[in-house]
């Protein structure tokens, strides 16, 4: 990330000292096992909270958050640093706009990424959308033609608007399973994970309420309906997965291309289109040239 300004990471401040005291921990166990830098890349469909939840994280608004679409679709990324610790977040425009996934954007967000190393994915989407659909998982296929099926090892989920009332007959804790449970399978058969593949790819899901309005525990941190202070639970999360034993996502040609639906890796169709002109066309015509010069008869004079 030679280049890049990396500011202070002044926004810690900000949070109350409880969730400071858990931040100050979570990047101390990233630094003892040598990671001095976190890159975390921001993906989802437009609108879903992507920008908010990066300036809840980093407790500043490093990002423009919009309640209509985006002006300015391209990456941002942002660095913070403390204690000798980097923390980079990439945001990234919604994948989704007017019911289809955006290419343009997804060709945006390769180019921006070449030569970097993605350590955690956040996939952003809502807890109150209650349907999942195609869209969705042309969403996951995408990300995962871009940069490979690996990506999911370094996922996880995150769900905005987290602080809300079930509807009738459910408990949160029923929405948040049934939301999460349906995501999930739409990621696994996205990103064609496997019956069997799915202990290998154990996707985490965090809840996140950006709202100024979100709720606070004694200590003043903002916490969810189940009264856990999500910040810290958050960066927990991710610190898992940066540490879970798989290597970042280095994001060069190797990992585009091979994955990029649109380069064919062996095109097989001239090939087949011989052999199916030897079989159905040559060899009948062979066969009855023969036929024909063993039936012919030699005239007398020769
Ligand atoms: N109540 C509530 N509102 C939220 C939450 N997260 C985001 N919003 C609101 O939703 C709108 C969109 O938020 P953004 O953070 O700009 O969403 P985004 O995914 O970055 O949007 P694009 O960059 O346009 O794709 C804004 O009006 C936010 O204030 C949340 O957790 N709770
Ligand atoms: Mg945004």
């Amino acid at each position: 990330m030679a280049g890049q300004l990396v500011k202070e990471w002044a926004g810690i401040q900000q949070f109350p000292v409880a969730t400071q005291e858990k931040l100050v921990d979570l990047l101390a166990k990233l630094k003892n096992q040598n990671a001095d830098t976190l890159t975390i890349l921001v993906m989802g469909k437009g609108g879903v909270g992507k920008s908010s939840t990066i300036n809840s994280i980093i407790g500043e608004r490093v990002v423009t958050v919009s309640a209509f679409q985006s002006e300015t679709p391209r990456p941002v990324m942002v660095s913070r640093s403390r204690a000798g610790f980097t923390l980079n977040i990439i945001d990234t425009p919604g994948l989704v706009e007017g019911g289809y996934v955006n290419d343009q954007v997804f060709d945006s967000i390769k180019r921006f990424l070449m030569t970097k190393t993605i350590d955690v994915l956040l996939y952003v989407d809502r807890l109150d959308a209650y349907r999942v659909d195609d869209l969705d998982k042309q969403v996951v296929k995408a990300i995962t033609d871009s940069f490979g099926k690996e990506i999911w090892h370094k996922a996880m989920v995150v769900l905005t608007h987290a602080q809300l009332s079930p509807p009738d007959a459910l408990t949160y804790e029923e929405l948040f399973s049934k939301r999460s449970e349906s995501l999930l399978k739409c990621v696994r058969q996205g990103a064609r994970i496997s019956k069997k593949d799915v202990q290998n790819f154990a996707i985490p899901v965090a809840l996140v309420e950006n709202s100024g309005r979100c709720n606070k525990n004694e200590h003043d941190e903002k916490i969810l309906p189940t009264g856990t202070p999500w910040i810290p639970n958050v960066v927990h999360a991710i610190t898992d997965i940066a540490l879970n034993g798989h290597g970042g996502i280095l994001v060069d040609q190797k990992v585009i291309h091979p994955f990029n639906p649109s380069i064919p890796k062996h095109n097989v169709m001239p090939f087949l289109a011989f052999v199916l002109q030897y079989f159905f066309v040559i060899k009948p015509i062979q066969k009855q040239i023969k036929y024909d010069v063993s039936r012919e008869t030699i005239p007398s004079w020769a």
